[in-house]
C-alpha cells in the first residue's frame, strides 16, 4: 500500500506562471489520476534555490537558472499516487524541450533547455528532500 502513497515535487517556474499554463498543468496530472496534496504559490529566495539545485553548483549555467527561478512566484506542489515520481517525469518530458516529444508539458508548452517552465523530483529520495521547498526553507 506505500507505493499507493508515493510522492513527488512538482513547480511550476516563475514562466509557467507568468504565462498562465498552471491550470493545464495541473489538470494534466488531475486527469491522469494523482492526488494534489499540498500547494502553495511563493517567491522563492536564491538561498532557497542553491540548496534546491545543489548538484548543479558546478554548472556554467547556474547563476542563470538561479536568475530565472527567481524571476517571479513559482507554483509549488506535492502530488500523490502509484508511481508518480517516475510517470511525473515521463509527463514533463526530457530537460531540452527540443528532445521532449508532443504531448508531455515541456514538449507541448517551451522550447529553450533554460525556460523549462517545471520541475519534477528524479528520485523518490529526491522527492523527500525537495518537498521543504513548500514551506521555503532550505532542506537540510
Ligand atoms: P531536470 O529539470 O529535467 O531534472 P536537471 O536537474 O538536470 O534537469 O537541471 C535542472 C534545470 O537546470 C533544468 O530544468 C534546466 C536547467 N538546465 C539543465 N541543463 C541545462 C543546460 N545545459 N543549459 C541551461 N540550463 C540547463
Ligand atoms: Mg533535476
Amino acid at each position: 500500500m506505500a507505493e499507493l502513497k508515493e510522492r513527488t515535487f512538482i513547480a511550476i517556474k516563475p514562466d509557467g506562471v507568468q504565462r498562465g499554463i498552471i491550470g493545464e498543468i495541473i489538470k494534466r496530472f488531475e486527469m491522469k489520476g494523482f492526488k494534489l496534496v499540498g500547494m502553495k504559490m511563493l517567491q522563492a529566495s536564491e538561498d532557497l534555490l542553491m540548496q534546491h539545485y545543489i548538484d548543479l553548483k558546478d554548472r556554467p549555467f547556474f547563476p542563470t537558472l538561479i536568475n530565472y527561478m527567481s524571476s517571479g512566484p513559482v507554483v509549488a506542489m506535492v502530488w500523490e499516487g502509484k508511481g508518480v515520481v517516475k510517470t511525473g517525469r515521463v509527463m514533463l518530458g526530457e530537460t531540452n524541450p527540443a528532445e521532449s516529444k508532443p504531448g508531455t508539458i515541456r514538449g507541448d508548452f517551451c522550447i529553450d533547455v533554460s525556460k523549462n517552465i517545471i520541475h519534477g523530483s528524479d528520485s523518490v529520495e529526491s522527492a523527500n528532500k525537495e518537498i521543504s521547498f513548500l514551506t521555503g526553507l532550505p532542506q537540510t
